[in-house]
C-alpha cells in the first residue's frame, strides 16, 4: 500500500510517461568489411552475408516494434574501410527507421584520430535514426530509459569501460539504466589484462538493468542475468565458437530481470571436420561423404578438412578427386595435409632435393637428429642422408642435450620431414 501512495504521490508531483515494459535489440561485432583473406575465393560471399543478417536483424527490430537497437562496438573491421561499405552499412541501419540505433566504437573502430567516426564522408550521408555515441554522456533514448555508454578511445586498455559510465547522482528510482561497453569479462583465465577488463559485478554493483557487451563473438548470459554479449551476427572464422546471434531484450520495470532471447541470426557456418587416415584413402573418401552427408545447407558451410594419419602412398591423386568433388557440394573447402603422413618420404624428398643444395643441407641435418636419437629415417636414401658429410664426431654432447631440452623425438623428426615435403613440392614444383 505504501508503494502505492508513493506512485501516486510521485505522479501528482512529477507527471511523465511511466515505463512498464522497454524492448530493444542488442547486437554487436557485425566486423563489416571483413577482409576473410583466409577464404580469399569466398571473401564476397563473407562480406555479403554479414551485410545481408544484418538488414535481416534491422527487419527484426522494425517486426518486433522495439524501442531501440543498441550495436556494442566493432561495427566495421576497422577504421580504413571503404566508403562504400560504410554507405552501406548507414543504408542497412537506415531500414528500421524512425527505430533509434545507437552505435558504439569498438577496439576495431575505435574514436582514434582517423575513426571511420570522425570521417566526413560516412557521418554527412547518416540516417536520422543514427546515432553515435562518442562520449560517455548518458542518452535517453525513450522516457523513463537512460543509456550509459563507453565508447571505445584506443586498440587496447588496462582500464575497466564500465568505469566510464556516468550514474547521475540523482534521478527518479524508476529510471532504468542500461550500460553499453566493449571489452572482456573478467572470467579467470578468459581474458586478458589489456583487453579491456569488465568487473564481473559492475551491473549488479552500479545498479545496472541491463549490460549491453560487445567484443567476444558468442552468446553469453553472465550469472546475472543481466551482462550479456549478444556475439556476432555471422559467424567469424573456423575458430568461431558462436552460429551467429543476438539478444531481442525486454524489461518490465526497474530492478526486474529482463527477458533475454537469444536470436539465431547467422546464415554462414564454418566447420572443422577432423579424420585420420590409416593407410587406405578408399576408408577415408567413404567417411568423408557419411560426414558431408550430416551438414546441413552445404552451399552456405565453409569446411575445412583436416586430415591426419598415414597413406601408404606418396600418390595423392585421390585427395585431389575428393577436394574437386567437395569444391562442388560446399560454398568453400580447404583440406589440410599438413599432418598427413605419406611414404615413402624419403623418395619424393630425394626427387626434390636433387637441384637443391640448400634443401640437402635441411635433410641432412634432419637425418643428423634421427640418427642422434637412435631411430635413423628409414627410407631416407643414404647419399641424402649424409649430403651434409655426417660425422659421428658432430654429433656431440650438445646436440643430444638440446633435444632433450625440447624434448624432441623421432616422431617429430618424422613430422618435419613431411612438412618438408610439402612446403618442397609447393615452392620447387
Ligand atoms: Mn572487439
Amino acid at each position: 500500500m505504501k508503494n502505492v501512495i508513493g506512485n501516486l504521490l510521485r505522479t501528482v508531483e512529477l507527471p511523465r510517461m511511466v515505463i512498464e515494459l522497454v524492448s530493444f535489440l542488442h547486437t554487436a561485432d557485425w566486423q563489416i568489411g571483413m577482409k576473410a583473406s583466409r577464404v580469399a575465393d569466398v571473401a564476397e560471399d563473407v562480406r555479403k552475408a554479414r551485410l545481408d543478417t544484418a538488414r535481416q536483424l534491422m527487419r527484426m527490430a522494425s517486426q518486433r516494434e522495439v524501442d531501440f537497437v543498441l550495436i556494442a562496438g566493432d561495427l566495421f573491421e576497422n577504421n580504413l574501410v571503404h566508403n562504400e561499405a560504410s554507405h552501406r552499412v548507414a543504408e542497412v541501419l537506415s531500414t528500421c527507421s524512425p527505430i533509434p540505433v545507437y552505435v558504439l566504437p569498438g577496439n576495431h573502430d575505435p574514436l582514434t584520430a582517423d575513426s571511420i567516426y570522425g570521417r566526413l564522408a560516412f557521418t554527412d550521408y547518416l540516417p536520422g535514426n543514427v546515432h553515435i555515441l562518442r562520449t560517455s554522456e548518458p542518452v535517453s533514448p525513450v522516457p523513463g530509459v537512460l543509456l550509459l555508454p563507453a565508447p571505445v578511445m584506443s586498440k587496447e586498455s588496462y582500464r575497466d569501460p564500465t568505469e566510464e559510465f556516468q550514474i547521475p547522482s540523482e534521478m527518479g528510482e524508476d529510471l532504468i539504466l542500461i550500460g553499453i561497453a566493449h571489452g572482456s569479462l573478467s572470467i579467470p583465465g578468459k581474458f586478458q589484462e589489456n583487453d579491456f577488463p569488465i568487473a564481473l559485478d559492475a551491473a549488479t554493483r552500479l545498479g545496472l538493468d541491463y549490460l549491453a557487451l560487445g567484443h567476444w563473438h558468442s552468446f553469453y548470459v553472465h550469472n546475472d542475468k543481466r551482462t550479456v554479449y549478444a556475439g556476432t551476427h555471422e559467424p567469424t572464422g573456423f575458430d568461431s565458437q558462436s552460429k551467429g546471434a543476438a539478444a531481442y531484450v525486454t524489461i518490465k520495470t526497474k530492478g526486474s530481470l529482463p527477458n533475454i532471447e537469444q536470436l539465431d541470426t547467422g546464415t554462414l557456418s564454418w566447420q572443422t571436420l577432423q579424420l585420420s587416415v590409416d593407410g587406405d584413402p578408399d576408408h577415408v573418401i567413404s567417411r568423408v561423404k557419411h560426414e558431408v552427408g550430416k551438414v546441413q545447407n552445404p552451399s552456405a558451410a565453409l569446411l575445412r578438412l583436416e586430415l591426419k594419419g598415414h597413406a601408404e602412398s606418396d600418390d595423392l591423386e585421390w585427395l585431389k578427386e575428393l577436394n574437386d568433388w567437395l569444391k562442388t557440394c560446399f560454398l568453400y573447402i580447404e583440406i589440410d595435409r599438413s599432418r598427413l603422413i605419406t611414404r615413402p618420404v624419403g623418395r619424393r624428398l630425394k626427387k626434390l632435393a636433387a637441384d637443391n643444395p640448400f634443401l640437402q643441407a635441411i635433410i641432412s641435418d634432419l637425418a643428423d637428429v634421427a640418427f642422434a636419437l637412435g631411430q635413423p629415417i628409414q627410407d631416407l636414401p643414404d647419399d641424402l642422408a649424409s649430403a651434409g658429410g655426417r660425422d659421428s664426431d658432430i654429433i656431440d654432447d650438445k646436440l643430444q642435450d638440446y633435444l632433450d631440452g625440447w624434448g624432441i623425438c623421432a616422431e617429430d623428426v618424422e613430422e618435419a620431414l613431411i612438412m618438408l615435403a610439402s612446403i618442397a613440392e609447393e615452392v620447387l614444383s
